[in-house]
């Protein structure tokens, strides 16, 4: 899995692009909640041999380093990443999981004990870490210290923070995000396997529509092309994955909703709330942005214009409001295209 030998351009992922250089954004949980005054990590279920490690025996064994590309579903990557840790591949071997085992589940430390899974077979090729160090420094807790899995070749979600537990499986069990956010459970990036398929047909999502109201709904992957949807009712709606491109949606009220990874290219948001929704991954590229308001919104891997910074450009205005410390969060190119609204951004 050396990735070195080529060019940076043709290891990002469809869909993707870097973060801002040198940043490396939380996502999900930030915090194990209370933590055990021990760490332990442990195998169990179809193993001939339950183990369990301290911390201090984790950090006691073999380590190997390598460099590995992180890439999250809401469309930010990070290149070379280095890190260190235990090969998983060598605490399933030594605790002999049975023939009939399929599936690994792996848990976390964590107020709502976040798990996530992975399937035997393809934990042998993606030979992922058990990991305690990113670029030379200890994992800090945000980001999953003392320590965490990493898993090459698949979207961020699969890489769980605060390893406690490693559970064999004959049937796979889906992890959290998979089973309450629609993520695709093969998360292949190659692929682009981020959500499931829609969770709702054409003519359900055309009547919800013909009301204009989706006002705390919870639909992924909506079709709403090319709609005329002025003053959408949408606040605190969960629209991950939707397709709102070319939609008209003067005025619509997007507060605090879930727009990650929605398409809303060339659509006309003139005067539109974003407020404090949840925009990660979106892209708006072509659209008219003159008057949203994009205040507390999370802006991670937002796309305002193509990578040359000036092709299929959104258009703005010096009353498209966003909150200057949510700005740093964009990749470079996408924030100068902010900044050069030249709104007060407060
Ligand atoms: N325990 C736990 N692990 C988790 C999550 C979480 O919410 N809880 N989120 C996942 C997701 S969606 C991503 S993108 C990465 C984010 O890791 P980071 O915050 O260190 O960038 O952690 C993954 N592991
Ligand atoms: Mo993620």
């Amino acid at each position: 899995m050396n990735n070195l030998a080529l060019p940076a351009a043709s290891r990002i992922p469809p869909g993707q692009q870097l973060a801002a250089p040198g940043k490396w954004p939380f996502v999900g949980e930030r915090s194990p909640g209370d933590q055990p005054d021990v760490w332990t990590v442990e195998i169990r279920g179809l193993v001939h041999f339950s183990r369990s490690w301290t911390l201090d025996q984790l950090l006691g064994r073999p380590r190997i380093e390598r460099s590995i590309d992180i890439h999250c579903v809401t469309r930010w990557s990070i290149l070379d990443s280095s890190w260190s840790g235990v090969r998983l591949l060598d605490l399933l071997q030594e605790s002999s999981p049975w023939p009939s085992a399929r599936f690994v589940s792996f848990i976390a430390h964590s107020p709502r004990d976040h798990d996530t899974s992975l399937p035997l077979d393809e934990i042998a090729t993606l030979d992922p870490l058990v990991a305690f160090t990113r670029n030379g420094h200890p994992l800090t807790v945000e980001h999953g210290g003392p320590v965490r899995l990493i898993v090459p070749g698949k979207y961020f979600y699969k890489s769980i923070k605060w390893l406690r537990a490693i559970e064999l499986l004959v049937e796979d069990r889906l992890g959290y995000w998979e089973a309450t956010a629609g993520y695709h459970n093969g998360a292949d990036p190659w692929r682009e396997q981020r959500y499931l398929a829609p969770d709702l047909d054409r003519q359900e999502a055309a009547r919800l529509l013909a009301d204009r109201d989706l006002h705390d709904r919870s639909l992924r992957s909506l079709d709403a092309v090319g709609r005329d949807l002025t003053g959408l009712r949408a606040s605190g709606a969960l629209l991950r994955d939707a397709n709102f491109a070319r939609s008209i949606l003067r005025g619509a009220d997007f507060t605090r909703a879930n727009l990650s990874n929605a398409r809303l290219e060339g659509a006309d948001l003139r005067g539109a709330s974003l407020r404090d929704a949840d925009v990660e991954g979106a892209d708006f590229r072509g659209a008219d942005l003159r008057g949203a308001d994009f205040c507390g919104a999370s802006l991670l891997g937002v796309t305002f214009v193509n990578e040359d910074g000036t092709t299929h450009a959104a258009r703005g205005d010096s009353d498209t409001r966003f909150t200057p410390e949510r700005i740093v969060d964009l990749a470079p190119v996408q924030a100068d295209w902010v900044r050069a609204l030249g709104g007060n951004h407060s």
